[in-house]
């Protein structure tokens, strides 16, 4: 989106409740009015309601359900994430796009959203359901200034808290599965994929991938998760407005990354905790083996702990624990 719709925006959602007129839009923009006259028309086509007013001037009255990238920036609040949004109809995974950016040396904060993978991807190369318009499916391109590659991992860890946070303000019970799950009632809502370009001690970029379930009715989901995913929507019966649904996960994701590259970490552990899946339950992790195992929390640097039948203390820094 150019600089100017973005903002032409950014002028008329600080101005919900008068109107600006068109020659104050072309002042302000630097712009001719016909240009003015031209972009509001581009941002009806958006799904954007203006009313116009002889002598008054425009107002927008309700910004589009339909995602799109000038809807996406339409009360963003944040100061970097998704300044710069680059949104697509279909992709086979916006991690593709986004490393594609990051190596175009995109911004700090550049977000690519698609309305919907084809080929969407989870852990190790595992498949990702992100059905056409029903989910948020987006990737993040992060520079950290001084984080090491170790520290890359507890990132998701992070983003995991923000989704819960922001989530749990609709009134939903989150859990979160170690490392990178959003489960609600049992279910799976959401997954993080956290990919990074570095260097021995030196991190260049990191791709911060989300998919969640937002818009599905039971028969949106793919059979093979039929069983054990869940969307917004079964948990609430609201359907959500993805572009406002966005927005607030991005405000949530930007606050926790800044308190997590000043702070450190070790802010994270007990917020984290007390979202744990099944903390304190039996249940059975995947290392090497399959073995029983109970979570106990996790360490300060983001690994898991648990116990084994022993009464061992088992530190794990890569598992899969299963549901
Ligand atoms: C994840 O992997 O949970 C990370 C998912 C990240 C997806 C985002 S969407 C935007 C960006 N672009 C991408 O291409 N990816 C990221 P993992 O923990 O490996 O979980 C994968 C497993 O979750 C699959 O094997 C299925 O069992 C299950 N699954 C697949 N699609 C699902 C969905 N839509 N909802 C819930 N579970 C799903």
């Amino acid at each position: 989106m150019g600089n100017t719709r973005k903002r032409l925006i950014d002028i008329l959602s600080s101005h919900k409740d008068t109107y600006v007129s068109g020659q104050e839009l072309s002042n302000m923009l630097n712009i001719s009015r016909s240009a003015v006259w031209k972009h509001m028309n581009e941002l009806k086509k958006d799904g954007y309601q203006i009313e116009g007013v002889t002598k008054k001037g425009y107002r927008i009255i309700n910004s589009p359900n339909d995602l799109s990238a000038s809807a996406l920036q339409w009360d963003l609040k944040t100061d970097w994430l998704g300044q710069e949004i680059v949104y697509k109809e279909q992709v086979k995974s916006t991690q593709l796009v986004a490393h594609e950016l990051a190596r175009e040396d995109a911004k700090h904060g550049t977000v690519v959203v698609a309305r919907e993978q084809t080929e969407g991807r989870g852990r190790m190369r595992r498949y990702w359901d992100s059905k056409d318009g029903l989910g948020l499916w987006f990737s993040s391109i992060i520079r950290p200034m001084y984080i090491e590659p170790k520290r890359a991992s507890q990132l998701t860890l992070v983003a995991a808290v923000a989704i819960a946070d922001c989530l749990s303000k609709k009134g939903l019970d989150i859990k979160i599965k170690w490392p990178n799950d959003i489960f609600v009632g049992g279910r799976k809502l959401a997954g993080i994929l956290t990919e990074m370009q570095a260097e021995q001690d030196f991190v260049q970029y990191i791709i911060l991938g989300i998919g969640m379930n937002v818009n599905h009715e039971i028969e949106d989901l793919h059979d093979s998760i039929k069983e054990k995913a869940t969307s917004l929507f079964l948990e609430t019966r609201e359907k959500m407005n993805l572009n406002h649904l966005l927005d607030q996960l991005l405000e949530e994701l930007e606050l926790k990354y800044e308190m997590f590259i000043e702070d450190g970490f070790h802010l994270f552990k007990e917020k984290w905790e007390s979202y744990a899946y099944k903390i304190g339950e039996w249940l059975q992790v995947k290392t090497n083996n399959t073995w029983d195992a109970k979570v106990i929390g996790i360490h300060e640097d983001g690994a898991l702990i648990v116990t084994d039948r022993q009464d061992q203390e088992q530190v794990l820094y890569s598992a899969e624990i299963i549901w």
